[in-house]
């Protein structure tokens, strides 16, 4: 059985749904604000200390976008679209919320990975409002509807999701972004997230 060691309200909970669309799984919580994730332990299985982390068959694999690719093309392939483009647009979403809106959120409670003096820190943190609503602007015109790109979700709709769920914390007003909302409702009507909502990964 798939092992996914994970954590509520972390970019994890993106695997989290997508598991719960139909694979046989079981969850290892970590606790980050106890910093489980730096224990020798999770250190053995996962080097740089974050979550998530997918136990395969082969061995563990890391780095959210690279799991729910590996689950895409293992256990649920209606999640990737057959077509090229259609495929390559999803990656473009999924590149950009590795490389720029995760990496924006961080700045709010993880600045220390660039900066030690508090004066940068509560600089960077001061920034997140105005970054990730910059991301949101980004995404909003691009939600085709009622997925992110069309009638059907995608990989990338799993790995928006936790995302999601940070913006009012971060300070983005949810009230510019309609397509955005109405993505998240529905995101949050599939019986996916229902579960892990249930099994308290938010909030
Ligand atoms: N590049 C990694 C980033 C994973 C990551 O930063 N996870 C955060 C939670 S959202 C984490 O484990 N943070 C713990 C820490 O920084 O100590 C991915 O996309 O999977």
């Amino acid at each position: 059985m798939l092992k996914l060691y994970c954590a509520p309200n972390s970019i994890a909970v993106g695997a989290v749904a997508l598991l719960n669309e139909g694979v046989h799984w079981e969850p290892i919580r970590l606790n980050l604000k106890e910093g489980e994730q730096t224990g020798a332990a999770y250190l053995a299985v996962n080097e740089k200390g974050r979550v998530p982390t997918l136990i395969t068959p082969e061995g563990p694999l890391t780095e959210i976008g690279a799991i729910l690719e590996y689950l895409g093309e293992t256990a649920l392939p209606q999640f990737v679209p057959a077509d090229p483009l259609h495929r390559a647009r999803m990656r473009e979403l999924m590149y950009y919320l590795a490389s720029t809106m995760h990496v924006n959120h961080a700045h709010r409670f993880r600045g220390r990975r660039w900066a030690s003096a508090q004066a940068a820190l509560d600089d960077m943190a001061a920034t997140v409002p105005e970054t990730m609503t910059a991301s949101c602007a980004y995404l909003e015109p691009r939600i085709t509807g009622p997925y992110l790109l069309g009638p059907e979700p995608t990989l990338a709709d799993f790995y928006l999701y936790p995302i999601s769920t940070w913006l009012e914390g971060d300070g983005v007003d949810l009230a510019a972004f309609p397509n955005l909302v109405a993505w998240k409702a529905g995101m949050e009507a599939r019986a996916s997230v229902q579960k892990l909502l249930a099994d308290g990964f938010v909030g």
